[in-house]
């Protein structure tokens, strides 16, 4: 199970590599991360948590070969959902209270084009599926069995997504069946992921297992365009994490974007989205919503309710982790 001391060794690494220059991928990617194309910034990745450090990686060797922002998003959020470590996103995710694993994930490319799968189970690429739901059919969202049954029409495989960690976590949970959320722990460790490629072009995906031992069928923010994500490649881009339900009533990530559209600086847009929530007079102290945005020049901004909150800014050649700044 991720554990703080995972988070620690993960982002010092990271850094460490960073420093020292050791990571030929990195010595490349700093010759190279400057704008081009007539862009307005350099090429970017931004995403949620310390798991956005790889995520991060996988995007921008994509966006450096040439590749188009939304083929780095999704390319960079199939990391966390492919490692059992990460009891938050797809393999090795916390199941539902009847110890089903259940995805949502959601993708947006630079003509504003979206897919979407929610309450899907058994595979282990949400993202991509959600991606061919964008590219291949006239709709948005696809849900529960309808999406389970394109994604096999569609050559994905079932696969058990419980892990032996997960499942012995369920139990657990079972003696005592009492919902809580807690704040800045494995259950609320979406990645949400911004990428800015080499021609300015802006795109985002987001995926999740969810709350944990949340009631079968609930679906949260992330896969819910403009809630857990939102893009407007004329203006930038948000993704939300948290508990999804104060994201969902508020339309956060959509509301981040329109802010920014309005003048908001990321960072400042971010606040707002935050304060929207605040106002709302829920118990802070046991919720956690985190957002993260970037705009058309490539400024950033992140802001939660309380701290513990980070994200991976991968910028300039450098992929650091960030604490954000949060409103407790
Ligand atoms: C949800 N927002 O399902 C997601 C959970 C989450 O980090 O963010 N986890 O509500």
């Amino acid at each position: 199970m991720l554990n703080r001391r995972n988070f620690l060794s993960k982002s010092t690494i990271a850094t460490l590599a960073m420093l020292f220059g050791t990571s030929f991928t990195r010595k490349k990617i700093q010759a190279q991360a400057v704008p081009q194309n007539g862009a307005k910034s350099g090429p970017l990745v931004i995403s949620t948590w310390n798991h956005g450090l790889a995520a991060n990686e996988a995007a921008m060797e994509v966006i450096l070969k040439g590749g188009r922002a939304v083929d780095a998003a999704e390319a960079g959020v199939k990391i966390p959902e492919a490692d059992p470590e990460i009891t938050s996103v797809g393999y090795g995710g916390l199941p539902d209270r009847d110890g089903k694993v259940t995805l949502d994930a959601c993708i947006m490319d630079e003509k504003g084009n979206a897919g979407s799968v929610c309450f899907l189970e058994n595979i282990l690429h949400p993202i991509s599926v959600a991606r061919l739901v964008m590219d291949t059919t006239p709709h948005v969202m696809l849900a529960g069995s309808g999406a389970l049954q394109f994604a096999l029409e569609n050559g994905f495989k079932k696969k058990n997504l419980l892990t032996k960690e997960a499942k012995k976590a369920w139990e657990e949970w079972k003696t005592e069946s009492k919902y809580q959320p807690v704040p800045n722990i494995e259950n609320h460790d979406t990645i949400g992921l911004i990428a800015i490629d080499q021609h300015g072009n802006i795109s985002g995906a987001c995926t999740t297992s969810g709350m944990a031992f949340k009631i079968h069928g609930r679906v949260g923010d992330s896969p819910i365009i403009g809630a857990g994500l939102f893009v407007d490649n004329a203006v930038g881009g948000a993704t939300a994490t948290g508990t999804g339900e104060l994201v969902m009533r508020t339309l956060g990530s959509f509301l981040v974007v329109e802010l920014m559209r309005n003048g908001y600086t990321p960072q400042k847009a971010c606040e707002e989205a935050v304060n929207r929530i605040v106002k709302s007079g829920i118990n802070l102290k046991e919720h956690q919503v985190g957002y993260i945005a970037v705009n058309k020049a490539g400024e950033t901004g992140a802001f939660c309710i309380q701290p513990g909150f980070n994200y991976a800014l991968f910028k300039n050649g450098e992929n650091v982790l960030i604490d954000s700044g949060s409103y407790l």
